[in-house]
């Protein structure tokens, strides 16, 4: 061959190139630097990755939906078997409510994240956790559906609904349901399922001291990695009712569960379906995650797919005599016969009845000529071996009615209680009932002109009150708002009730007297306004005033229409974990908090629903405002303090001051020409000088074209937050 025809780029016989990329690549500065801040939790769930429309609507969409119609349709799915995934005596019911049940048992009160609300079962890794076996061909399953029904169903619906409709086709009335839940495009950042890297890693990892199960590690709620609660074979897999009934008694409680809920949650659960576990585990293909291109989604496949051959917990049997059904023998049932272990033919521990009548023997899923014994797992024993647990099921077996009447409140309770106030519901499937746990708060039915805005900021302003005073209330008022469970913010004005006016973070004496002057002004003005309304309106007042001495004229938007909520209408105990042990914004760190603060106040801001500029803009804004906790002068870094502007930003990127850490782990800011402190600060304020993107973020709101800009910015943020939690609003 001549030499002039060859190919200028060959690389060799095989001619393998290599195109270099990144996308592949471990996180390119994380991976090199793990100890820096990090801010990805405050920019998941960005608009480029919806393919929505930036104007969807998605609670607008689904009040279009024929709703009677979607309800017939998941119906028939649930009773039409398919070749490609054996059905349980002909019908997919107790897989259906298994998947709502996962769904929603992710939830945990301490951060209120997790849960149903986001259809984040789609994704890793909850797509691939153990517990999660199988759930991907329920979602398969209902694909039909959701493609048919598209925009106006999320999956987040669809999965809590699927539940709902199998029940009802197994003749069981659910409460209700309330739509609204609106789908993720990725997974979650921002919530902490545990830092183990192993399946089922031993559970003391998540314990200060794993004999006492309280101490589980807070915010978790599961006692194992890829979990939604218990082990079902026992404590690290080792049978004993009486320690699972504690694990049992801890992972619902952080779901937010009672005793009496989480018996009936766990008979009413286990009254239909089955486990599966009649086939060897090892032979399993990978979880979805893992799967080749070829298993497009789906995992855990079993090479030898026979109706009863499907392996998911490894646990074999029905709780039920009648497990395609309602019915009321699995109490009969756990407590008429004596239970002894034994192994599933997967190898898995569980119980059977030592002997059985035949007619309570429930028929095989495959085969109705069979009759099989029925099982339980230890979490099922544990309900007969814990004296409380016992005495509530013994309760509930005499008293059949109570029994499905509590647990159609707790399934209701479960599949909701991450969607926040009953505002947020839609559907015509809405209960009437008002519960607690929704934090109720009764609208606030009434309107103020402009004017008689003004009039009341005037009197606000003349009240006597400090902007200090003001700002902090209005502040404090709303920074119990979390996006994860749409508890907490301004409205309802709780800030004035047991327990939030008690918290030290509320600055108790300072508030009292705030709230004094704010009724007084409510008796005297001449129209109806909530005290909710006027702690917001206060804190927009006095910004506004802040900004005019800087010489920015700016109107901070206000929207009347807060409700005040009663003591009656709050549970005291379900708002402890709503109590800021921490607040960046205010400077504020409870002692004995292991995290660094500046950690802590991503958090929150992810909580708060802000973004990175905007986390920066509101803390630049309230340290100048001069409104941390008890006042303290840490990060106030302006001549001016009370006036809005730009100090913090200007003076924290100054290149004439040094920064010189203190024994008492806060920081001096000195003049580099002749030593003298200038101010001192915390770590939280130095944060956004150090880390390099915050930095730029300070940069931006220093800049001297940025004054009118940084004011506005301010305000938004400032706004976005009061009124986080008018969902009468959106
Ligand atoms: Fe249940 C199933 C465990 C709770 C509902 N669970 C089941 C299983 C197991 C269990 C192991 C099996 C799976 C397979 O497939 O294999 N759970 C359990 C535990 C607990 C529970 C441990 C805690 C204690 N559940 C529950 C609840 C509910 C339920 C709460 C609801 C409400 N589950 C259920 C169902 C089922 C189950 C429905 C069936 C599924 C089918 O059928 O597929």
């Amino acid at each position: 061959m001549k030499e002039e025809m060859k190919c200028p780029f060959h690389h060799g016989e095989n001619m393998d190139v290599h195109v270099g990329s990144n996308v592949d690549a471990k996180d390119p500065v994380r991976s090199w630097w793990p100890d820096s801040l990090n801010l990805d939790v405050l920019a998941q769930q960005d608009q480029k990755i919806n393919p929505n429309d930036a104007d969807f609507n998605y609670r607008r969409e689904f009040e279009k939906i024929d709703y009677q119609a979607l309800k017939e349709d998941i119906k028939k799915v649930i009773q039409t078997p398919q070749d490609w995934w054996p059905a349980d005596w002909g019908q997919y019911g107790g897989l259906m409510i298994r998947m709502a049940w996962h769904s929603a048992g992710t939830y945990r009160i301490f951060d209120g994240r997790g849960g149903a609300g986001t259809g984040n079962q789609r994704f890793a890794p909850l797509n691939s956790w153990p517990d999660n076996a199988n759930l991907d061909k329920a979602r398969r399953l209902l694909w039909p559906v959701k493609k048919k029904y598209g925009k106006r169903i999320s999956w987040a619906d669809l999965i809590i609904l699927a539940g709902n409709v199998a029940y009802e086709s197994m003749g069981f009335k659910p409460l209700g349901f309330g739509g609204g839940r609106n789908d993720i495009w990725n997974p979650e950042k921002d919530i902490n399922w545990g830092s183990e890297t192993e399946w089922l890693a031993p559970t003391k990892q998540r314990y200060d001291n794993d004999e006492n199960r309280k101490s589980l590690e807070n915010p978790l709620a599961a006692v194992q990695m890829g979990l939604i609660y218990v082990n079902p074979e026992g404590v690290d897999g080792i049978p004993n009712p009486g320690r699972t009934a504690q694990d049992v008694r801890v992972t619902f409680q952080r779901m937010g569960m009672n005793d009496e809920e989480t018996v009936a949650l766990i008979v009413g659960g286990h009254t239909v379906g089955k486990t599966h576990g009649a086939g060897r585990a090892e032979n399993l293909g990978p979880e979805p995650e893992a799967n080749t291109v070829e298993g497009q989604g789906l995992g855990w496949i079993n090479p030898n797919q026979k109706a009863n051959n499907v392996v998911t917990s490894g646990l074999e049997g029905a709780w039920s005599s009648q497990p395609d059904r309602w019915n009321h023998s699995y109490l009969k049932l756990l407590f008429k016969y004596d239970w002894g272990l034994v192994k599933s033919p997967a190898g898995a521990f569980q119980w059977e009845p030592v002997e059985i009548e035949e007619e309570d023997m429930p028929v095989d899923a495959a085969d109705p000529t069979i009759k099989r014994k029925p099982m339980m797992t230890d979490a099922d024993m544990a309900l007969r071996y814990d004296a409380k647990y016992r005495k509530i099921a013994k309760h509930f077996l005499d008293h059949p009615k109570e029994l499905e009447e509590a647990f159609a409140k707790a399934w209701f309770k479960l599949t909701h209680r991450d969607m926040g106030p009953k505002s947020r519901y839609a559907g015509p499937e809405v209960p009437e009932e008002d519960f607690l746990w929704q934090d109720p708060i009764p609208s606030g039915d009434y309107t103020l002109s402009g004017e008689d805005i003004e009039r009341l900021k005037e009197k606000l302003l003349q009240s006597g009150l400090s902007s200090y005073e003001m700002i902090s209330v209005a502040w404090d008022s709303a920074r119990t708002f979390r996006q994860s469970d749409y508890r907490g913010g301004a409205n309802g004005a709780r800030i004035a009730l047991s327990p939030q006016r008690f918290w030290e973070a509320n600055e108790p004496a300072k508030l009292d007297k705030v709230l004094q002057t704010y009724r007084l002004i409510q008796k005297e003005f001449d129209k109806k306004v909530s005290l909710a309304d006027l702690i917001v309106l206060a804190g927009s007042a006095a910004i506004e005033q802040a900004a005019k001495a800087g010489g920015v004229d700016i109107k901070v938007p206000f929207a009347p229409g807060r409700g005040d909520a009663t003591q009656e209408m709050t549970i005291e105990r379900s708002f402890d974990v709503l109590e800021p042990k921490h607040d960046g914004f205010r400077n504020y760190v409870q002692e004995g908090l292991t995290n660094k603060p500046e950690t802590l106040l991503v958090d929150k801001a992810n909580l708060l629903g802000l973004s990175a500029p905007q986390m920066t803009v509101l803390i630049g804004g309230l340290r100048v405002l001069d409104v941390n906790y008890g006042q303290s002068q840490l990060g106030v870094l302006t001549e001016k303090p009370g006036v809005l502007s730009q100090d913090f930003f200007v003076n924290l990127t100054d290149m004439n001051f040094k920064w010189i850490p203190l024994e008492d782990g806060t920081y001096q800011i000195v003049s580099r020409e002749n030593n003298q402190e200038k101010y001192r600060a915390s770590r939280v304020d130095l944060v956004f000088g150090s880390n390099s993107i915050l930095r730029s973020y300070c940069e931006f709101y220093a800049q001297d074209d940025n004054k009118e800009k940084f004011v506005k910015d301010f305000v938004k943020a400032w706004v976005k937050v009061m009124n986080n939690d008018r969902y009468d609003l959106q």
